[in-house]
């Protein structure tokens, strides 16, 4: 049976983990402007309302065309009284005067500069804000205390800001891989986040590295830090220590949003002639690193120097935990978001990064793949092209 005769609508699911959210969809119209209504709830420290808007641009990015009138979102799930108003508004008037004023607003825009410094969340912009502080320079002015990493953060603020391209990032996987085979042979390593579902830009490079002898990758952060430390490859970085425990922090915080994988948040000093001499010939990366040991080393940062900052995150994983952590670090983040709601409130199941835990049969399901995972959640695979939510 089809109640309106639109066979795509009856079909859309409504956990986006249920979906194909392609990268590229005919939606950003209103997409866009639904997403300005959920940063500025998140801002607003309103995640209910912020996780809402999402959900709502979401299913708009996996319908198949344009919406062209409220017709077209009969039966479509997770469009709130409000997202559907926004909507209607957009389509009669061309745009939603709340999204308007918003994206106008001081503190919209001051919350948007102040959280897109490296170490600043909601919480430590929101005080600045208050304080009447709007961007990075009146941090610098006003001499506010800083940590280490918002230091970094507000150093390398301009580069940080500028979208890291696909070439960029083949570029430091090749670096990423040199290091860590110097340290560790016969280790694996992953790109994961966006560039793993073919974004064309990111706001940082993130990898996942294992190594299929359980063990052999206790205490590789450090070593691959230090590699990258002498080849002067490193402007900053944290490490933070492996704390997982499946006995402590199994079934009671599996649910938990942050993992505890041993990870180094960083930022990299990416030599630009390694760019284009990647993206200009097939040279290796053995070729790219000698061409750019022939630069001079450029201490001076500016638009005219040979280098740039990029942020990347280099996750270990214990090969037994490599399909979830997989899974975890492919995103997006409303994505895995959603995966979580549906093998909690649907399967009565929890999962994370680490593993998977049965509530109902009390016991964890081991996995070697993504397929086998989604398998276990009665879900259908989902490449991670189309996990785009
Ligand atoms: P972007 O902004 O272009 O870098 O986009 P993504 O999707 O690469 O986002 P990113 O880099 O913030 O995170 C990559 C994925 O890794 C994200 O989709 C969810 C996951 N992720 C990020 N941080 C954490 C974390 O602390 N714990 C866990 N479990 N997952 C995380
Ligand atoms: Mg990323």
């Amino acid at each position: 049976p089809k109640p309106n005769g639109d066979p795509t609508a009856m079909l859309m699911k409504s956990y986006a983990c249920q979906r194909r959210t392609p990268l590229k969809h005919h939606n950003s119209f209103l997409t866009e402007a639904l997403e300005i209504l959920s940063q500025n709830a998140e801002y607003n420290d309103n995640e209910g309302r912020s996780v809402a808007f999402r959900r709502a641009a979401s299913v708009l990015k996996a319908l198949p065309r344009r919406v062209r009138s409220m017709q077209d979102l009969r039966c479509l799930p997770c469009l709130g009284d409000h997202s559907q108003r926004v909507i209607k508004e957009i389509l009669e008037d061309g745009s939603s005067r709340e999204v308007e004023s918003t994206r106008q607003s001081e503190q919209y825009q001051a919350m948007k500069a102040l959280t897109g410094i490296f170490g600043v969340g909601v919480r430590t912009a929101d005080r600045w804000f208050r304080e009447g502080l709007r961007s990075p320079d009146d941090l610098i002015r006003t001499g506010q205390q800083l940590n280490r990493e918002q230091q970094a953060g507000v150093q390398y603020y301009d580069d940080l800001q500028k979208p890291v391209t696909k070439a960029e990032a083949d570029v430091i996987s090749d670096i990423v891989e040199k290091a860590v085979h110097a340290v560790l042979p016969g280790a694996e390593i992953q790109l994961m986040g966006g560039f793993r579902r073919g974004k064309e830009v990111g706001h940082d490079v993130d990898f996942l590295i294992t190594h299929p002898e359980e063990g052999k990758e206790e205490g590789l952060m450090p070593k691959i830090t230090n590699w990258l430390k002498e080849q002067g490859l490193l402007l900053y970085q944290k490490t933070t220590r492996n704390s997982y425990l499946e006995k402590m922090d199994g079934p009671a915080r599996a649910s938990s949003n942050m993992d505890r994988f041993e990870r180094c948040f960083s930022i990299f000093k990416l030599q630009k002639c390694a760019v284009s001499c990647k993206l200009s010939s097939t040279a290796s990366a053995e070729d790219v690193s000698t061409a750019c040991e022939r630069e001079r080393p450029d201490e001076h940062h500016s638009e005219a120097s040979g280098w740039r900052a990029v942020r990347v995150d280099l996750v270990v994983s214990p090969y037994s935990q490599f399909a979830f952590a997989t899974l975890g670090w492919t995103g997006s983040k409303l994505f895995e978001r959603e995966l979580r709601r549906w093998a909690g409130q649907e399967k009565h199941m929890s999962l994370s990064s680490h593993a998977l835990y049965d509530s109902k049969q009390n016991l964890y399901l081991r996995a070697k793949t993504e397929e086998e995972i989604f398998a276990y959640l009665g879900l259908e695979f989902i490449p991670p092209s189309e996990r785009n939510a």
